[in-house]
């Protein structure tokens, strides 16, 4: 059945611990938004709490993967999933409350003027809380970085904060669409950028997980170091 309201995909891989408290502050923010769960066959249960509440709230859906595939495809399969049932406006966040749904109410008056909005940390109002500097450095450097060599002014390339009008993510051959983790929010910025979408940010105050592990390691640091290259050298240019 088609949907238009307003959705947010949110892969979650172990996050049990917050999926079923994240959803009804979703609500509260915004009563209308649809919720797309991507979870990738969870060992702590997190699929079969989130069947208990889509059982009770047509608002809800689970899109269920055999086993962790990764950060990347599993929104690439999330935004599909989204187009195909007549989604608008598709929205993008982390499971784990570093994303505040409160500001979806900022990204879904935001978007009425951009074809894509991102939440930023590091441009003026926006922070991180609680990060150690070790990571601070990694994400402000890494950040500062890309940026450089893409020729982008993007102050955060690398968040998963995001709102998205259907039109990009059509525009965007999301089957060629390679990297996990941080090098696939890169990835999927640039590739908005060079097709001439409006690429709008908004500041977010982005505090560290409370609940549960973070499943990003070092591996996905390193692939974004090699990324902003590949993507200058490589990617498409315009429609
Ligand atoms: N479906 C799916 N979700 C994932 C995967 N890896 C991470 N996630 C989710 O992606 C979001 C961001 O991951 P997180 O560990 O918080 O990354 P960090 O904030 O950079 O440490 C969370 O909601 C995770 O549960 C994966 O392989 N598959
Ligand atoms: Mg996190």
């Amino acid at each position: 059945m088609a949907d238009h309201r307003p959705v947010v995909v949110i892969p979650t891989y172990n996050e049990a611990e917050n999926v079923a408290r994240i959803i009804p502050e979703i609500h509260a923010a915004v009563p209308s938004m649809s919720v797309l769960v991507v979870d990738d066959g969870s060992p702590d249960g997190t699929g079969r709490i989130v069947e208990g509440i889509a059982a009770g709230d047509e608002r809800v859906r689970l899109l269920s993967r055999a086993g962790k595939q990764g950060l990347g495809t599993a929104y690439v399969a999330g935004f599909k999933d989204c187009l195909a049932r007549g989604h608008d406006l598709i929205c993008q966040m982390d499971c784990d409350f570093s994303h505040q749904p409160r500001y979806l109410v900022d990204f879904l008056r935001e978007i009425e003027t951009a074809d894509v909005v991102i939440g930023s940390r590091y441009m003026k109002g926006g922070m991180t809380e609680n990060w150690p500097l070790r990571r601070k450095v990694l994400s402000k450097g890494g950040n500062l970085y890309a940026r450089t060599i893409l020729g982008l002014s993007v102050t955060d390339l690398t968040g998963g904060f995001k709102c998205w009008r259907r039109e990009v993510l059509e525009g965007i051959d999301l089957y060629t669409v390679q990297a996990g983790g941080y090098a696939f929010q890169m990835e999927m910025n640039f590739r908005a950028s060079r097709l001439g979408f409006r690429i709008k940010e908004i500041p977010i105050v982005f505090p560290e997980r409370v609940a549960g592990e973070s499943k990003l390691g070092r591996g996905i640091f390193w692939e974004s170091l090699g990324m902003p290259w590949r993507l200058r050298f490589g990617a498409p240019r315009r429609r």
